[in-house]
């Protein structure tokens, strides 16, 4: 039901739950706006295509304003929006719903092949460490193991929202063994692991990567161990805007998450910090696995022009 502005519920409830991380994951974002979107339009009751154009740059805004820093969802917004063409409201109706169905597909599928490839980096019998819940990273393991390699996995809980144990449960369900460690053990761990193995956020035109925080930390210990680390990203995750020289913002979350309120009282005056993502440099990363292929981050920039060109549209600017 669309309310006085023209923005749909099914809008309004996607932005909330994305911005309450009840709805999270680079591509789980992406694939929720673009599904918002194409509700959007398909119960539209704008009278003219103006107004129909006005309202799905509306949706368009009010989704891109959730959460900063992951690059999937404006990429979602640009790919669906990117195709709006018709002279009529049915016209554009049907163009928006149609791209948002071919995304949503494209999406599903670029997984299972980027999940193909990544699991062509892992031998059988490889030990993986993990950070945060990824679900790119998992589809590489996934394939693995159906694959018939014998995978194990060293699991970091991720603080502050614990999104470890996330992945912890996934690869269970695959059959893979777990270890769950705390944050703090990971260079410990690293001597046991043969990967390390993260999803991405938002990757940057010179190759950085910017994903949860600890990632960077974690980059450093693994090239300290000498234990190869591989990005599983789809090309979603590339951010044109950085090759204008825009810096990828990082997403500040509530002080909640990181200490309990009434802990947080009882500490008296101290500052608390909660930065969702971190950035790792090119040179600690050995592969972006993407579903075109694997990449050296230094090389990623070839992709992004390719794939975005040099001037990507912004179809949530006012
Ligand atoms: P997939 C997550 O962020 C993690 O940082 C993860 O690496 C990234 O999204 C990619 O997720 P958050 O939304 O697209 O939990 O690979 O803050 O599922």
């Amino acid at each position: 039901m669309a309310s006085e502005s023209g923005l749909h519920a099914e809008v309004r409830d996607t932005a909330d739950a994305i911005a309450s991380m009840e709805v999270r994951g680079a591509a789980t974002i992406a694939d929720a706006a673009a599904a918002a979107l194409a509700t959007q339009a398909a119960e539209s009751e704008a009278a003219d295509p103006a107004a129909f154009r006005r309202e799905l740059h509306g949706a368009a805004r009010s989704l891109y304003e959730t959460r900063p820093t992951a690059v999937s969802l404006p990429n979602a917004l640009r790919f669906v929006l990117g195709g709006l063409s018709g002279e009529t409201v049915d016209e554009l109706r049907t163009s928006v719903v149609d791209r948002a169905e071919s995304f949503r597909r494209d999406l599903e599928r670029a997984q299972d092949r980027l999940g193909a490839i990544g699991a062509n980096r892992l031998r059988d019998g490889d030990t993986v460490m993990t950070h945060c819940h990824s679900t790119d990273a998992v589809a590489c393991v996934e394939h693995a193991v159906a694959d018939g390699k014998d995978i194990r996995a060293i699991v970091k809980e991720t603080r502050p929202r614990n999104q470890g144990l996330i992945t912890a449960r996934q690869l269970t369900d695959l059959g893979v063994p777990v270890t769950l460690i705390v944050d703090n053990a990971a260079h410990r761990f690293l001597r046991e692991a043969d990967h390390v193995l993260v999803g991405a956020d938002s990757i940057a035109a010179d190759g950085s990567v910017v994903n949860k925080i600890g990632t960077a930390g974690l980059a450093v210990s693994a090239r300290d161990r000498g234990v190869p680390i591989t990005v599983a990203a789809q090309t979603i995750k590339l951010d044109p805007s950085t090759l204008a020289g825009h810096a990828v913002e990082i997403e500040t979350r509530d002080e909640a998450e990181v200490i309990d309120p009434a802990d947080r009282d009882e500490l008296g005056d101290v500052e608390v910090e909660n930065p969702a993502f971190d950035v790792t440099p090119a040179r600690h990363v050995d592969a972006i696995v993407t579903e075109r292929g694997q990449f050296p981050p230094e090389s990623i920039v070839v992709l992004m022009r390719e794939l975005f060109g040099e001037t990507p549209e912004e179809p949530w600017a006012p």
